[in-house]
């Protein structure tokens, strides 16, 4: 570790999600400091690198990754490139943050974390944010307090305002509802065991070839039914909600009620637009957790095997968006590491 301990992490991909990561890391986080960046756009990650003391650019993770500079990475590339610059960072023994998706399918996720055990320890977190935002960390409190009783179902809300071109249906369960995968299995303490997904006609906003919205339904090993909205084009804001209905209660978070103004004969408020606004907090929790862990020399959060078990959901829901059918998932026996 660099300057008295503090970390120098390698920042890999600077799209919309690593770019915030480094303002993050330079400007919010305590403990560590930005000192590789890496993008196949060479022009975009020196562009980074020269506002930012003692970062060097690279276009290849492996050699940010084998600098001396370097001692953990943190992964913001797309899901396709995160499982060859994963097993990189275990050849140098580097703890990493990885953003979600882990990989994107099943099969390299098995692959990523047959390396990690052969590593013999945890090196990965795996960035769901939502397990580090404030008001879900109150409702999975309250959920794992049982005061309500055992929650029966949860009612999720998933919508945001538009999407980038390229994006498809399979996209919607990979990139989007795989958040709700994570934290169904995150509050409830249950793995998810069939998912079925209904198709409403599409809204007249959806671009072509995009069933949005859809609703996905899962049914966990303990009993409990979640329904998730996705609605990846409603066009008035970024909303993130999740209601869990328990024995004697219910409970809600993300209504986003955090001022609520009266004139004129209305009353209201703002709806954020992104998840980077929505969930600023979060991420910056969730990365100073990880710096902290990190120059403890611990490892914290979502593990490989949540990341796995989110990509085995996906995948049987992916199969289910296509045939309309109730599918089950199959996920291979926890590994020891993981328990
Ligand atoms: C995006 O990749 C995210 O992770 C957002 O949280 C999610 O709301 C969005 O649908 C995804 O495309």
């Amino acid at each position: 570790m660099t300057k008295q301990g503090t970390l120098g992490v390698a920042v890999i991909g600077t799209g919309r999600m690593g770019a915030d990561h480094v303002r993050r890391i330079n400007e919010v986080t305590s403990g560590a400091r930005v000192a590789a960046v890496v993008d196949i756009d060479a022009e975009r990650a020196k562009q980074l690198a020269d506002r930012i003391d003692g970062c060097t650019a690279y276009t290849d993770p492996a050699a940010a990754m084998g600098s001396p500079d370097v001692d953990a990475a943190l992964i913001a590339s797309p899901g396709p490139a995160h499982e060859a610059a994963l097993l990189k960072a275990f050849e140098r023994d580097l703890p990493v943050l990885c953003e979600k998706p882990l990989t994107p399918d099943a099969d390299s996720a098995l692959r990523v974390m047959e390396a990690e055990q052969k590593a013999g320890h945890r090196l990965v977190s795996v960035g769901f944010m939502r397990r580090y935002d404030a008001e879900y960390l109150k409702l999975k409190a309250l959920l794992d307090s049982e005061r309500f009783g055992r929650t029966l179902m949860l009612h999720c809300k998933h919508r945001n305002v538009s999407t980038p071109p390229g994006f498809t249906n399979q996209m919607m369960i990979n990139d989007s509802v795989v958040h709700e995968i994570d934290t169904t299995r995150w509050l409830l303490e249950q793995e998810i065991t069939a998912v079925t997904v209904l198709r409403p006609t599409p809204s007249s906003g959806a671009p072509e070839a995009l069933s949005d919205p859809q609703l996905v339904l899962f049914e966990t090993s303990g009993g409990s039914v979640v329904d998730v909205e996705i609605f990846v084009n409603c066009g008035f804001g970024y909303q993130v909600q999740c209601e869990a209905v328990c024995e004697s209660g219910s409970a809600r978070v993300g209504d986003g009620h955090a001022l609520v103004s009266n004139t004129a004969g209305r009353w209201g408020g703002d709806i954020d637009q992104d998840f980077v606004t929505r969930f600023e907090d979060a991420y910056d929790r969730e990365v100073q957790r990880w710096v902290d862990a990190t120059r403890r020399g611990t490892v914290e959060g979502p593990s490989t095997w949540d990341g796995y078990a989110a990509a085995a959901v996906c995948e049987a829901g992916v199969r289910a968006q296509a045939t309309g059918a109730r599918t089950v998932t199959s996920l291979i026996e926890r590994p020891a590491l993981y328990r």
